[in-house]
């Protein structure tokens, strides 16, 4: 066999934050993989996300033994949600274990390229260009790329695609085998980072002007939200649109403006990908589902399906039963059909509960209803923060 083939356990293609996961989760259980990805190390360091890591993504990282190398930032306690600018404080710690953090995904990335190929050794391999995946039935998939020093090849028992919505994944299974399911909201969130920190308390900021957000990114940074057309370009959006409309919509008048980075457009949609694997290849993360950013719940999703993923190549590989890694699909969709449909519920009432333009008053009515309940009723209270914590 030649230089520019190999053999390995399991090709991850993607270093984001499920495949680089999957990968440490493997290498501590001493299952030999190899992850590739198109990007540098440089860019993946530097990419801005999600915020939280939730509780349950904690206590999967505890039981790993992983979390005090890979997990930082405080205690995500509480979240404010504001209706035209009067606010009410949501605990979100409430049930007996470890709790949610705000660990920027960011941070988390960071921490596990430092833990995967600083500390244990791991092969991730950058730069990467051209993926090809041959999965045929009853044969070990190959997985072709380049990069500057030529063609290369690996021969694996498994491949994982952690390559988000554009990677080659999930466009390498055939027609037919797959089915998408999906919803647009028909509005998108205008996104920018701040070198301002939240102060006190997450925002969630529902009003009639439309919804906005500020979310912490770090401790001097956050990151704010405005719900907007899905036409909006950044012409139609100058800083000083931003600041005042952040005002408006916060009811915060004593903001200042400070320099605003990193702008761009998040169209809302939720996406499923069903089933999440076929034959030798597994889908995981944004590659087989999205989710709308109002729940914080995509990359937590990712998380998760990299666990049951990693639980099952520890029972096929090291133990030779494959029973777990087949029902991947099975164990990972109801579990990701709750959360999709949490997603929706956060989505639609923030957005209905303020601007009534979209879909008119009574909407606005109900939605408002529901956030109420948040606070009056400690079922509907217990359930939220059940959801928030990635617990139910
Ligand atoms: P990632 O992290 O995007 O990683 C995919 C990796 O695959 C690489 N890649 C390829 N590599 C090789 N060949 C190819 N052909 C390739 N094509 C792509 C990419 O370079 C990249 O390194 O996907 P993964 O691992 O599935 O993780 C999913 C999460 O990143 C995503 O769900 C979250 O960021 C979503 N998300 C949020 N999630 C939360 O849980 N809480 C949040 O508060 C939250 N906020 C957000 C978000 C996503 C956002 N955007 C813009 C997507 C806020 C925003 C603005």
């Amino acid at each position: 066999m030649s230089s520019n083939h190999e053999k390995t356990n399991i090709v991850i293609i993607g270093a984001g934050a499920s495949g680089l996961t999957l990968a440490t989760f493997l290498h501590k259980s001493g299952i030999p993989c190899v992850v590739l990805e198109k990007r540098n190390r440089s860019y993946i360091e530097v990419r801005q996300r999600a915020g939280v890591v939730e509780a349950r993504g904690v206590r999967m990282f505890e039981r790993w033994g992983l979390a005090d190398k890979l997990l930082g930032g405080p205690v995500a306690a509480t979240i404010e949600y504001r209706l035209n600018g009067v606010g009410r404080v949501f605990e979100i710690a409430g049930d007996h274990g470890s709790p949610s953090r705000f660990c920027t995904q960011q941070m988390l990335v960071n921490n596990l390229l430092r833990e995967l190929i600083d500390s244990m050794g791991g092969d991730v391999r950058f730069d990467v260009d051209s993926i090809t995946i041959q999965n045929e039935e009853g044969q070990r998939p190959n997985v072709s790329y380049t990069d500057a020093n030529g063609a290369h090849e690996l021969t694996c028992d498994y491949v994982v695609g952690c390559d988000a919505d554009h990677g080659v994944s999930r466009t390498s299974i055939p027609d037919g085998v797959l089915t998408r399911y999906s919803h647009e909201f028909g509005y998108a969130w205008l996104a920018v980072l701040v070198e301002a920190p939240v102060k006190g308390h997450p925002i969630m900021a529902v009003s009639d002007r439309g919804f906005a957000a500020q979310l912490p990114r770090g401790p001097q940074r956050s990151r704010y939200y405005l719900q907007c057309a899905l036409s909006d370009t950044a012409e139609d959006w100058p800083d000083e649109r931003i600041w005042n409309e952040i005002r408006l919509r916060t009811g915060d008048q004593a903001l200042v403006n400070v320099q605003v980075h990193d702008k761009f457009f998040v169209p809302l949609r939720s996406v499923v990908y069903e089933p999440m694997q076929y034959r030798n290849l597994f889908l995981a993360g944004d590659a087989a589902h999205l989710v709308p950013p109002t729940g914080a719940k995509g990359m937590n999703l990712a998380l998760h399906d990299v666990d049951v993923l990693a639980q099952g190549f520890v029972r096929a590989i090291a133990e030779g039963d494959t029973t777990e890694l087949l029902r991947y699909s099975e164990t990972c969709l109801p579990d990701l059909w709750k959360y999709q449909e949490f997603s929706v519920w956060m989505t639609d009432t923030m957005h209905d509960a303020g601007n009534a333009r979209q879909h008119g008053v009574f909407r606005q009515r109900t939605a408002r209803a529901r956030l109420d309940a948040l606070f009056s009723s400690p079922a509907a209270g217990q359930l939220h923060g059940d959801y928030l914590r990635g617990t139910v």
